[in-house]
C-alpha cells in the first residue's frame, strides 16, 4: 500500500514548531490561509503570502491589514523564489500539492505542512474528528448539537467551514473539539507525528476528488491516516457495512476499534436494526464507559432514514466513547434538524416532490440519493466533473429515473454514460433543467437535483447551486401556468 503523504514528515520536538523568527510562506488566502497568516504573526514568525488569484479576489481589508503588518504578499500566481527562501510553506486544503514551488521546496527539503500539521503541536484540547466522502457535515453538526445537550463547551471546526487555527488561536477553553476533516486536510496533516485524534470517525468511502488523486486507492490511503497518530487508547470507529473500510481495517493495529452498521457480526459497536440503533460487545472486546446494551430509537427524528441512520450511528457511538451521557444524545438527535442541500424537500407542486440534494458532489452520494427515493425519479445533474465513474449509477437509474436532464461540463460524458438506460438530455442551464423537469413529471414522481459533480463550472459553490435550484423551483409554484407539458426541448 502506497500512503500519500506529500509533506516531509515532521516530529514533534522539531525546532520548525519555534516558529518566532521562521520565515514562513502562506500559500492560498482563503479562509485558512488568511487564519493561518493571523495565527504565524501571532506567534512571532516573519509571514509571506502566495495566491494564484489576482489582487482583486481577495478582501481590500484583508489586503490593508496585511500591508498595516508588513507581510509580502505575491498574487497572481506562485514564483519559485519565494517558495525556496521559505524555512516552512503552509499550505492551504485547496492548494494542488503538485504544483512546482511545491515540488522545489520539498526537493530542497523546507517542510510542506497544512492545519493539522500545526494543530498537533498548538491543540490542547481533545479532538473527536470526523471524516468520510459523504456526511461528514452532518455527523460533525450532530455531534456538536449532543455535547451542547450535554452541557459541554464545544468548538466545531475544519472544513465545515471554521478553520482548527480560530480555535487554537484563541483560549482554547473547549470541553472538546469536533474537527471536520476532509482528505485535503489529512494530505498535509495526516501522519504519525500529526494530531492523534481522541475518536476519529470513518463514514464511508467511494469515488471522489479523483482530480487530485492519481487513483481511488491513494484517496483511500488518504482518508485512512486520519487514524495514524492515535495510540492504544484512542478510538476508531468505522463503517461495518463498508467493503473499502472492511478491507482495510488492520491498517492501523494501535487503537482500539469499534464500529457501526447493519452487519455488525461479531463486531462491537453501533449496530442498526431498522431505525433503532443497539450499543454492543464483541465476544472479544468490551465497550467502554458500561454502554452495552443501550438503545436508541430514531423513528421519529429526521435522521431516520438512510444514509443519516448510518451518521447517527457514528456519531451516538462517538458521543459515547467520548463520555456523553445517554440522556444527553436522545436529546441531541431528537432536536436535531437537517442540514441544507442534502435530500431537502424544496416543495411540492402538483403531486411532484421537488428535491434539493445539491449537496451530492460525488457519484456515491447520488447513489444514496436513488437508493433513498422509493418514486419514479426526473433527474437534474452535472457540473464539473471530478473523475468519478458513473457507471455505478446505471443500476438505480435503470431502476427508478425516468429522465436525466444534465448541465454544466460533464454533460456530454454523463449522458455518454446513461443514454443506452433511460431517456437522456442536456440543458443550458439549471433553471432550464427545472422546467423541463416540471413539464416531464407526472404526480407522484421526484424532481431530483442530485449533480454527482462540482458546481464551480457555473456556480460559486453546491449552496448557491442549490439556492437556484430552490428558487426556480418556487417560481414554478408562483406561476403553474410556466409548467408546459407538451414542452419539448431541441
Ligand atoms: N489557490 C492558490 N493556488 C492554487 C489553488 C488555489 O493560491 O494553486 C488559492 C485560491 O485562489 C483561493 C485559496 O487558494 O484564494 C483557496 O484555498 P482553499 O481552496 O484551501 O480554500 P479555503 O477557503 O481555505 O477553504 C478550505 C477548504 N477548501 C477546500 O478544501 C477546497 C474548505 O472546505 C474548508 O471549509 C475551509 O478550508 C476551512 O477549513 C470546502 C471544501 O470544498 C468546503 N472541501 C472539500 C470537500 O468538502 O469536498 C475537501
Amino acid at each position: 500500500m502506497v500512503v500519500i503523504n506529500m509533506t516531509k514528515t515532521l516530529k514533534k520536538s522539531d525546532t520548525i514548531f519555534e516558529l518566532h523568527g521562521q520565515h514562513i510562506v502562506v500559500v492560498g488566502l482563503g479562509k485558512t490561509g488568511q487564519a493561518a497568516v493571523r495565527f504565524f504573526l501571532q506567534h512571532g514568525a516573519r509571514v509571506s503570502v502566495s495566491e494564484s488569484s489576482p489582487q482583486s479576489s481577495i478582501s481590500p481589508e484583508f489586503i490593508a491589514w496585511l500591508r498595516e503588518n508588513n507581510i509580502a504578499c505575491e498574487t497572481d500566481g506562485h514564483t519559485m523564489d519565494l517558495f525556496t527562501s521559505a524555512d516552512l510553506i503552509f499550505v492551504s486544503p485547496g492548494i494542488p500539492l503538485t504544483i512546482k514551488p511545491l515540488n522545489e521546496a520539498r526537493r530542497l527539503n523546507i517542510p510542506v505542512i497544512g492545519e493539522l500539521a500545526v494543530a498537533a503541536h498548538f491543540m490542547r484540547t481533545p479532538v473527536i474528528a470526523v471524516t468520510g466522502t459523504n456526511g461528514k457535515t452532518t455527523v460533525a453538526t450532530l455531534l456538536g448539537d449532543i455535547f451542547k445537550a450535554a452541557s459541554r463547551k464545544v468548538f466545531v471546526g475544519g472544513n465545515i467551514g471554521t478553520p482548527l487555527f480560530d480555535y487554537i488561536s484563541g483560549a482554547q477553553d473547549a470541553d472538546i473539539v469536533v474537527a471536520e476533516v476532509s482528505s485535503f486536510q489529512l494530505d498535509t496533516g495526516g501522519s504519525q507525528n500529526s494530531l492523534p485524534f481522541k475518536t476519529a470517525i470513518l463514514l464511508n468511502i467511494t469515488p471522489d476528488h479523483l482530480e487530485r488523486y492519481t487513483s481511488f486507492a491513494s484517496y483511500v490511503d488518504s482518508k485512512f491516516t486520519i487514524f495514524a497518530a492515535q495510540g492504544p487508547d484512542d478510538y476508531a470507529i468505522l463503517n461495518a457495512d463498508d467493503a473499502e473500510i472492511m478491507n482495510r481495517r488492520n491498517l492501523w493495529p494501535a487503537c482500539q476499534k469499534f464500529f457501526f452498521g447493519k452487519h455488525l457480526a461479531d463486531l462491537a459497536g453501533a449496530s442498526i436494526h431498522g431505525s433503532k440503533i443497539h450499543l454492543k460487545n464483541s465476544s472479544s472486546l468490551t465497550l467502554p464507559n458500561n454502554i452495552h446494551g443501550e438503545s436508541y430509537d430514531l423513528a421519529v427524528t429526521c435522521l431516520k432514514n438512510p444514509p443519516n441512520l448510518q451518521n447517527a450511528a457514528a456519531a451516538i457511538l462517538g458521543a459515547r466513547l467520548m463520555g456523553c451521557p445517554q440522556q444527553a444524545i436522545q436529546k441531541g438527535l431528537a432536536s436535531f434538524e437537517p442540514l441544507e442541500h442534502r435530500m431537502t424537500l424544496v416543495t411540492e407542486i402538483g403531486g411532484v416532490s421537488y428535491i434539493d440534494d445539491s449537496k451530492a458532489t460525488n457519484v456515491g452520494a447520488v447513489y444514496s440519493a436513488l437508493e433513498a427515493l422509493q418514486q419514479p425519479i426526473i433527474l437534474v445533474a452535472g457540473g464539473r466533473d471530478k473523475g468519478g465513474d458513473y457507471s455505478i449509477l446505471v443500476e438505480p437509474v435503470r431502476q427508478k429515473v425516468k429522465h436525466i436532464l444534465l448541465i454544466g461540463e460533464a454533460k456530454d460524458t454523463m449522458a455518454r454514460a446513461f443514454l443506452a438506460f433511460t431517456n437522456v438530455e442536456m440543458l443550458d442551464t439549471l433553471q432550464e433543467a427545472v422546467l423541463r423537469a416540471a413539464s416531464l413529471a407526472a404526480p407522484g414522481d421526484a424532481v431530483l437535483l442530485s449533480p454527482a459533480c462540482a458546481s464551480f463550472d457555473m456556480f460559486s459553490s453546491y449552496a448557491e447551486r442549490g439556492d437556484v435550484f430552490r428558487k426556480s423551483v418556487l417560481g414554478l409554484r408562483e406561476n403553474p401556468a410556466s409548467i408546459n407539458k407538451e414542452t419539448t426541448v431541441q
